[in-house]
């Protein structure tokens, strides 16, 4: 049941684990909160356990540039992130917490044919399922965001955009919290600092889950964890073709508002916008090698504002004031890897490369879904892990808006 007792903190503080529980989670990001929330709201299974080896959020959630949108390339990603985007317009109100959910328009710059073809391509896919994008030209583009210089310098004009209204900012942190709140208040225990060792296998079938706070028995447990998802499959003998990229990001000092859209060049591989504090929130491609990392590099702010500066050179004098990394786990066909696995009660929610915090509420949403009914949902069907046996990709490689 709901509390409505005054809480001066925002969550209840667990004591030691529990002998067993229905349900264990793997991660409390965004991701593994906003399962527990569901589980408890829409399915009434309260007796579960978020396991967090850091702080909630600490991970990918709080690292990525807050960017929600629903432009992709296939009809199956662009029915799961539409989905996502109707869940954040009402999280204010199911929260009663204001997560600054900010609709800004999202221009995906075209700077060659090919790209704008694709561009082409994703505003048609789009639109057939009901989604506001379409292809504009430069001077619609020179209309909504008069400081860009469409010309690059004379390097690599813009030739038009894939403009998709929706595109949004939400602060990402206050998704996080907001999951946790509402799970936490419905009793959901959330263990921080608390790290997996092992996971029981018992005749194809969990049976429980190590931790470095001892063992706590469940039928049931989900991974939902970034950059140490092949640490937790090693611990049941899955594979996944995932492999762990380190992904950079930065802002600048605070300015005054004058960035209204999100902006995304792939050709130059940045993307951008400005927060409700006015820092410019930007980032670039992924870093190149495969590393398991979260360390900052000087390369990285030097490439991006070489890039930035060439869409607008009027930032020169801007001061980098934070940056960061995060660990994002790539799959072949950028989409994520979601669903029940070969193991009796092992899920798995992963594989979010570069585009998992859009994806927060319906991948919660589906996964409490898919564990309550020990069926995947049907908007994560494709996404299943046997996909790769059968060769039925599912490429979104072509609105992945990081370089690669
Ligand atoms: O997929 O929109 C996106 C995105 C922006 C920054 C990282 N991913």
């Amino acid at each position: 049941a709901f509390s409505d007792a005054p809480d001066p903190r925002f969550f209840t503080t667990p004591g030691t684990l529990r002998d067993s529980y229905d349900v264990v989670i793997i991660g409390g990001g965004g991701h593994g909160l906003a399962c527990a929330y569901y589980l408890a709201r829409d399915h009434g299974i309260t007796n579960v356990a978020v396991l967090e080896q850091g702080y909630i959020g600490g991970g990918n959630t709080g690292r990525n540039t807050t960017i929600v949108r629903s432009n992709y390339l296939t009809p199956e990603g662009v029915k799961f992130y539409d989905e996502s985007i109707r869940l954040f317009r009402d999280l204010a109100e199911d929260f009663d917490l204001n997560i600054f959910y900010s609709e800004r328009g999202h221009f995906t710059l075209a700077h060659t044919d090919a790209a704008v073809r694709t561009m082409r391509w994703r505003a048609e896919v789009n639109k057939h399922f009901g989604i506001d994008s379409e292809l504009v030209d430069r001077d619609f583009i020179a209309d909504a965001v008069p400081m860009l210089d469409l010309d690059c310098g004379g390097e690599h004009p813009v030739l038009g955009a894939l403009y998709h209204v929706p595109g949004a900012v939400v602060r990402h942190d206050a998704v996080a919290w907001g999951y946790g709140r509402g799970a936490d208040r419905r009793g959901v225990e959330i263990h921080q600092k608390t790290r997996v060792t092992g996971i029981r296998v018992e005749q194809g079938k969990v049976t429980g889950v190590e931790t470095d706070k001892g063992l706590v028995k469940t039928g049931r447990v989900i991974s939902m964890v970034a950059g140490s998802t092949p640490r937790i499959t090693d611990m049941v003998g899955i594979t996944t073709p995932i492999v762990i990229h380190p992904l950079q990001a930065c802002v600048t000092e605070p300015m005054k508002p004058w960035l209204d859209t999100i902006i995304v060049s792939g050709s130059l591989h940045v993307y951008v916008s400005q927060s409700s504090r006015g820092e410019l929130v930007m980032g670039a491609a992924l870093d190149p090698a495969i590393l398991h990392s979260t360390r900052s590099t000087l390369d990285f702010v030097e490439g991006l504002a070489d890039q930035m500066l060439d869409l607008f050179p009027f930032l020169s004098r801007a001061k980098v004031m934070r940056q960061w990394a995060g660990m994002a786990d790539m799959t072949p066909d950028f989409a994520p890897i979601m669903g029940r696995t070969a193991i009796d009660g092992f899920y798995i929610d992963a594989g979010w490369g570069t585009w998992g915090f859009k994806a927060t509420p319906i991948s919660g949403k589906t996964m409490a879904w898919t564990v309550a009914n020990d069926r995947d949902h049907e908007l994560i069907e494709p996404f299943s892990l046997a996909r790769f046996d059968r060769f039925e990709l599912v490429g979104e490689r072509g609105a992945a808006s990081v370089g690669h």
